[in-house]
């Protein structure tokens, strides 16, 4: 038996399913999980000494790479002058401003520790902001495990083909509403539903955890209409795409100006971040400042924020750096949908930048139920062909690849050559 089996085997005595995080267990493509000891680059190592291609990149924040070295340092010269002090401090200001810098529609932002609670406290903002109860999202729209947003959702919810959560009373998601991705008339009819009473809608710009949805043509920029018309406000969960599809996010690269915009993953470096903020009239609902409750005692963490700075001011000072990236990543995707084309395998591989993902459908995948269309047994084929050629993508058919400025020319070459051996 391998350290990873001798390690899940303890593991799963003492921690649920044995991982941390549900999508870790690898329960889906039936087999057990890699335990990882360090990563380096592009590269993740697991405890059998095994080395892989990291196509998940920490789920998003390694768009540099693992172990950048100005990250690393940044983290090693503030933990020497104290992990956490639970008070105001300079990297927190320069943090926020960074992002109210590189981010125009964000005037005003608080940092806080997750995705989740980022998610979380934006719609408690956008509803304290506007007096209105209803929130819309988009069934497979993932934005974290808070109970209100447990509904229709995406990422290992979807993986385990369960759409909401045991423990979640109805009042807590009375007020959620289930649009369909990429149908505006979905939305509308849920306006005119509900008159007056719908607080926000809030979306994946690019959809992310039910593998990779692009928005079509008109679709961000029919909700915006749509919020304006009702007067709602847009929130944009950039958890994935933020800092990710361009320096200025999804938002950015569509043109398209929420009201809130929700962050994690990279402004964290690696080091558990998230933040929520846009329009200054909402951000100052939020206390202390206003009767919007929201509080952390790490938020805003002195050794997070370097981690975070470092990451950011590459991202910033490296005017390139997504002109190259994207057009890296362009060139692997569409590679890897012509050799799956020559080898007849139907599939929809859909991808946007550096992120993307491939379903084993005939359909073209542009929603849940389309998703849904995808051979999971074909998937866990291909995952398992590629996890033993050392190529690490994420185990889950309802998740995204991650490209890193990393990943070199020969990285993705290998990656190419081994879904030429594929055989679904
Ligand atoms: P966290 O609480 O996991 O930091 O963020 C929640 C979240 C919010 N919004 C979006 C768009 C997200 O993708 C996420 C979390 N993403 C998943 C991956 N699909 C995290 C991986 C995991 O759950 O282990």
């Amino acid at each position: 038996m391998g350290k990873s089996e001798q390690l899940f085997e303890r593991a799963k005595k003492v921690i649920p399913g044995g991982v941390n995080s549900p999508v870790r267990a690898f329960g889906s493509v039936g087999m057990t999980p890699r335990f990882i000891s360090r990563a380096k680059g592009s590269r993740i190592f697991d405890v059998d000494g095994n080395e892989y291609i990291d196509f998940i990149g920490s789920w998003g924040p390694m768009i540099l790479g693992h172990g950048h070295p100005l990250v690393l340092d940044a983290v090693t010269k503030a933990a020497q002058e104290g992990l956490s002090y639970g008070a105001a401090t300079e990297r927190e200001v320069i943090m926020a401003e960074l992002i109210c810098e590189i981010v125009p529609s964000i005037e005003m932002v608080r940092m806080v520790n997750s995705g989740t609670e980022a998610v979380m406290s934006a719609i408690r903002a956008a509803r304290g902001f506007t007096g209105k109860d209803k929130i819309i999202k988009f069934a497979g729209c993932y934005h974290g495990h808070s109970d209100a947003l447990l509904v229709a959702a995406g990422s290992g919810l979807m993986t385990q083909g369960i759409p909401g959560s045991a423990g979640v009373p109805e009042g807590c998601t009375k007020d959620t509403l289930t649009a369909v991705y990429n149908d505006l008339d979905s939305v509308k009819q849920l306006f005119e539903a509900n008159p007056n009473e719908v607080a926000a809608i809030i979306v994946e710009p690019v959809a992310a955890n039910m593998g990779v949805v692009l928005p079509e043509d008109g679709f961000l920029q029919g909700l915006r209409r749509i919020c304006d018309e009702n007067e709602a406000l847009l929130i944009f969960d950039e958890v994935i795409t933020g800092f990710r599809l361009a320096l200025d996010g999804a938002q950015g690269y569509y043109n398209v100006k929420p009201d809130l915009t929700t962050f994690g993953k990279i402004i964290g470096g690696g080091m558990p971040v998230g933040a929520y903020g846009g329009r200054k009239e909402i951000m100052e609902q939020v206390a202390p400042l206003g009767p919007v409750y929201q509080a952390g005692t790490l938020s805003g963490n002195p050794v997070a924020m370097a981690a975070g700075i470092a990451q950011l001011t590459v991202l910033k000072n490296f005017p390139q750096f997504y002109k190259d990236l994207n057009a890296k990543s362009d060139r692997f995707f569409e590679e890897m949908h012509n050799i799956l084309n020559s080898k007849g395998i139907p599939h929809c591989l859909n991808h946007v930048g550096s992120l993307g993902s491939i379903f084993f459908t005939t359909e073209k995948v542009r929603d849940y139920a389309s998703a849904q269309t995808s051979h999971t047994r074909k998937f866990r084929m291909y995952f398992k062909h590629m996890i033993e050629k050392g190529i690490y993508i994420a185990p889950s058919q309802f998740e995204a690849m991650f490209i890193s400025a990393a990943h070199t020319e020969a990285d993705l070459a290998t990656t190419l050559e081994a879904a030429g051996d594929l055989i679904v």
